[in-house]
C-alpha cells in the first residue's frame, strides 16, 4: 500500500504546457451518499463491490470534501471549477417555468472547456442547475444527453406506466420502463460503446441514492436481512447504483479503453441520514457544515497510471476534480479555477500541500479547514467553534477557548476569502434538513 503524505510541492500548477495523451474521463457523482454507504470508505452493512473496485484498483482519498452540503451548489462547484459562492450559486435553485434560477451563464463549465479541448461530452442523470432552456446541459457544453432529467430529484419507477414524466434524451421527452438507475446505467454503457474515435467525458450524475426510497424490487432479495425500514430501501437503491457502475466499468474494459480511462467516484454532499444514509460517526448530515454534511467518499481509478492501493490522506475538495481534468486534457489549469490539479499526485506520487485552506459558506453556516484545524459556524447566531480534526474527527471537543490565537488567525483567513464572494442570487430551499443543536462544547 502506498500512502502519500502530501506536503508542500511547488510544482502543483507547473504544467508541461501540453497535454499528455488525453484520457477518457468518467465522473460518477452519487447523490446524498455518506462515507458509511460505500465499502471502501468504511460502510459495512451492504456490499458495494463495483464502487469498491474503483478504490481497490486506484486511489482512495480519505479526507475528501465537497464545496456545499446540498446538491445544486455542490454540482455548480464541480462543473465550474470555482467556489460557487463567487457567482452566487450558494443555494439550491427553485424549479419551475416561472423561475429563472440556474448556474449563471457567466460561467464556462467543465464540459464546454473539455469540448473545446477535443472531447466528446455527455451527461446522464440529474442536472439541477436550472430548468429554463438557457441553463440546460446541452447549452452548457454537453454534446449529448443519452438519458437524464433537469430537476433535483425524481421518482425511480412508475406504477405500470414506465418510469414517469420528465425523462429526456438530448433534451427531448422520452418514455422508459423499468428502474431509473438501471436505465441510466444502460444509457451510459451505450455512450461508452458509441464513442471510441476520440476522447470522451461522461458526467454520470446518478440521482441514487437520493430519495424517494423506491428501490427496484428485483434487487431486494440481495439486501442483508438485518437491515430494516429506510436503511433497507436505501441499500436497495445502492445495490442498483453499484450494479450500474459495474456495467459502466465493464463497458470501458470491453471497449479496450481500460488503461485510457480515468474513473472518479464521489457523492455531491454528505449523507442524508434522515432518509437512510450513513456518515458513520461524523457529526451532522446533509445541509450542515459539520463533517457529516461536506465529506464524501472519493476514489479514482486509472489502470497503468494510478498505483492500486494508493491512499491520500491530505484534504482534497471537489474543486480539484475539474482542475485535474483540465490539466489532463490541456496541460494546464484555468487561471480562474480554485482547485488544484491532482495529476502529479495520481501519476507520479508527488506530494500535495497539506495546509491549503478549504472554505465553505452556505447561508449563515460556514467553515474553514487548514491542515488539522477547522473553524465552524454551524448555525446562525452560534459562536465560531474550533476543532482539531486529526485528534477529534467527530468534532466533539470545541477548542475555541483553549486556542484563541488559532481561532483568530483562521477567522481572518476565512474573512479574506469571504470578501471575494457575492451575495446568494436566490435564497432557495436549502433542503429538507433538520437543524442540529450546535451549542459549543467546551473542553474541560
Ligand atoms: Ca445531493
Amino acid at each position: 500500500m502506498i500512502r502519500i503524505l502530501c506536503i508542500a510541492c511547488v510544482c502543483l500548477f507547473c504544467s508541461s504546457g501540453q497535454a499528455a495523451t488525453q484520457p477518457n474521463i468518467l465522473l460518477i457523482v452519487a447523490d446524498d451518499l455518506g462515507i458509511g454507504d460505500t465499502g471502501f470508505s468504511g460502510g459495512k452493512d451492504f456490499p458495494t463491490p463495483f464502487i469498491d473496485r474503483i478504490a481497490k484498483e486506484g486511489v482512495i482519498f480519505t479526507s475528501a470534501y465537497l464545496t456545499a452540503p446540498v446538491c445544486a451548489p455542490s454540482r455548480a462547484g464541480i462543473l465550474s471549477g470555482r467556489y460557487q459562492q463567487r457567482f452566487g450559486h450558494e443555494m439550491n435553485p427553485r424549479e419551475g417555468p416561472v423561475e429563472q434560477e440556474g448556474l449563471p451563464l457567466s460561467e464556462k463549465l467543465l464540459p464546454a472547456r473539455l469540448r473545446a479541448a477535443g472531447y466528446h461530452t455527455g451527461i446522464i442523470g440529474k442536472w439541477h442547475l436550472g430548468t429554463e432552456e438557457a441553463y440546460h446541459p446541452l447549452q452548457r457544453g454537453f454534446i449529448e444527453q443519452p438519458l437524464g432529467f433537469l430537476g433535483g430529484s425524481r421518482a425511480y419507477s412508475g406504477s405500470g406506466k414506465g418510469i414517469g414524466k420528465g425523462l429526456l434524451i438530448d433534451g427531448k421527452p422520452v418514455e422508459k420502463d423499468g428502474h431509473l438507475t438501471d436505465a441510466l446505467g444502460d444509457a451510459g454503457v451505450d455512450f461508452i460503446n458509441r464513442n471510441k474515435s476520440k476522447p470522451w467525458f461522461l458526467y454520470a450524475a446518478f440521482n441514487a441514492p437520493h430519495g424517494p426510497l423506491q428501490p427496484n424490487e428485483a434487487v431486494m432479495s440481495r439486501v442483508p436481512e438485518s437491515l430494516k425500514d429506510g436503511r433497507r430501501k436505501f441499500a436497495g437503491l445502492m445495490i442498483s447504483l453499484d450494479d450500474a457502475i459495474g456495467k459502466l466499468l465493464a463497458a470501458i474494459k470491453a471497449s479496450g479503453q481500460d488503461e485510457n480511462t480515468l474513473v472518479v467516484f464521489i457523492s455531491d454532499n454528505g449523507g442524508q441520514t434522515l432518509v437512510g444514509a450513513s456518515n458513520l460517526d461524523l457529526r451532522g448530515h446533509k445541509g450542515m457544515t459539520w463533517e457529516g454534511g461536506i465529506r464524501t467518499p472519493m476514489a479514482m481509478r486509472w489502470p497503468g497510471k494510478i498505483s492500486p492501493g494508493t491512499i491520500c490522506a491530505t484534504p482534497t475538495i471537489s474543486l480539484d476534480i475539474g482542475a485535474t481534468f483540465m490539466d489532463l486534457a490541456t496541460g494546464s489549469v484555468p487561471k480562474d479555477y480554485d482547485g488544484r490539479s491532482l495529476q502529479g499526485m495520481l501519476t507520479r506520487q508527488e506530494k500535495l500541500d497539506e495546509n491549503r485552506p478549504l472554505h465553505w459558506r452556505f447561508g449563515a453556516k460556514w467553515a474553514t479547514r487548514i491542515g488539522d484545524w477547522k473553524i465552524i459556524r454551524a448555525t446562525a447566531g452560534d459562536d465560531v467553534q474550533l476543532y482539531n480534526l486529526v485528534q477529534d474527527p467527530t468534532e466533539k471537543n470545541n477548542l475555541a477557548a483553549a486556542y484563541p490565537e488559532k481561532l483568530k488567525e483562521m477567522q481572518a483567513i476565512h474573512a479574506e476569502w469571504n470578501k471575494a464572494l457575492i451575495a446568494p442570487l436566490w435564497s432557495g430551499n436549502p433542503g429538507q434538513v433538520k437543524e442540529e443543536s450546535a451549542k459549543p462544547k467546551v473542553k474541560k
